[in-house]
């Protein structure tokens, strides 16, 4: 393994208290090459970085989604490591990350916070929201990833490169995850350790606004990949609550009375939510037939190379 080819990649806003510590364990793992990208840090994280001798970049923009973007762009080492700048990975995990990595096996290696956590690392709202976020996201991805939110995670600069990348928040892990998956890259999951921050370094993540956001996420770049699953959740509501109305209507029937507005309400709500999945089976013929088109063409534009 050849650490000279591996850039670790930082995003930081306000970790002072991490930050120098952080940078001396992956120094002491073999790794020169540290690149810091800093959110105008207020607490002087981007001194402390830089007096470690890491290469500090400040980002242009808000997000860590956006510092993650700014920060592909000026890589050039072939593979790149990152982690969150608040000490809650283990830089000596790193050669486990990149493993599978530098063996050429994978693409992508997502460090599975879920199954080797330290007590208090997760609050107990944050561990459900997390598994929930990845119960959605293997439904509607087909696929079985157990801890896409991860912050720490390896991947090759050329598979990278490949996603295409808008999300400016926390929605960037997300963002990766899917891309990774619509782009046919290989991903595994390795477990690791999962600490709690220090009692100083206040999580920069809210979690309900940014569990919401994500959930968002996850659903809306859902329409291109999996239609069926897109249209079929606003069915699925529609159809349960013309159930819902209609079993009333019914009962009040049997009763002797008769509601005319109740009943016509159940049927459009019947009808509109068997429209979506209407929708949704057009959907995924089209979006079926467009793949099969793309990858007729790619295969063709591989034969006349
Ligand atoms: N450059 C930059 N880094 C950020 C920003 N927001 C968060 N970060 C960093 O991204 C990493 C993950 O954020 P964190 O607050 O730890 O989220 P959590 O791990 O989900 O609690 C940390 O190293 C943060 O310092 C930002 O706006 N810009
Ligand atoms: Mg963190």
């Amino acid at each position: 393994m050849n650490n000279a080819d591996v850039c670790i990649l930082i995003p930081t806003l306000n970790e002072a208290t991490t930050i120098g510590e952080l940078i001396k364990d992956f120094k002491n793992e073999g790794f020169s090459n540290i690149l810091v990208i800093d959110g105008n840090s207020r607490d002087g994280t981007a001194q402390i970085a830089e007096a470690e001798g890491a290469r500090v970049v400040l980002q242009t923009g808000k997000g860590k989604g956006q510092a993650v973007i700014q920060a592909l762009e000026v890589i050039e080492s072939p593979y790149v490591l990152m982690v969150d700048g608040d000490g809650t990975y283990l830089a000596r995990e790193a050669p486990s990350l990149l493993g599978p990595i530098l063996e050429g096996k994978v693409d992508h290696v997502i460090g599975n916070r879920l199954e080797n956590y330290s007590p208090g690392a997760f609050t107990k709202f944050n561990l459900v929201g997390n598994r929930l976020i990845n119960m959605f996201f293997d439904l509607a991805y087909g696929v079985q990833l157990k801890d896409i939110l991860s912050g720490y995670r390896a991947f090759t600069l050329e598979s990278v490169r490949e996603l295409e990348l808008n999300k400016t928040g926390f929605e960037i892990e997300t963002e990766i995850s899917v891309e990774c998956i619509l782009k046919k890259q290989r991903v595994e999951e390795i477990p690791i350790t999962y600490l709690p921050r220090s009692e100083k370094g206040v999580t920069k993540l809210n979690p309900v606004k940014d569990g919401l956001r994500i959930g968002s996420t996850i659903y809306r770049l859902a329409k291109v990949h999996n239609p069926m699953f897109y249209f079929g959740i606003i069915g699925f509501f529609f159809i349960v609550a013309g159930l819902f109305t209609g079993t009333f209507v019914v009962f009040q029937w049997v009763q002797g009375i008769t509601r005319i507005p109740l009943s016509i309400l159940t049927t459009l709500f019947i009808i509109f939510g068997l429209q979506m999945f209407i929708f949704g089976m057009i959907s995924d013929l089209i979006v079926t037939l467009h793949r099969q088109t793309v990858s007729l063409i790619l295969e063709l534009n591989k034969q006349r190379k």
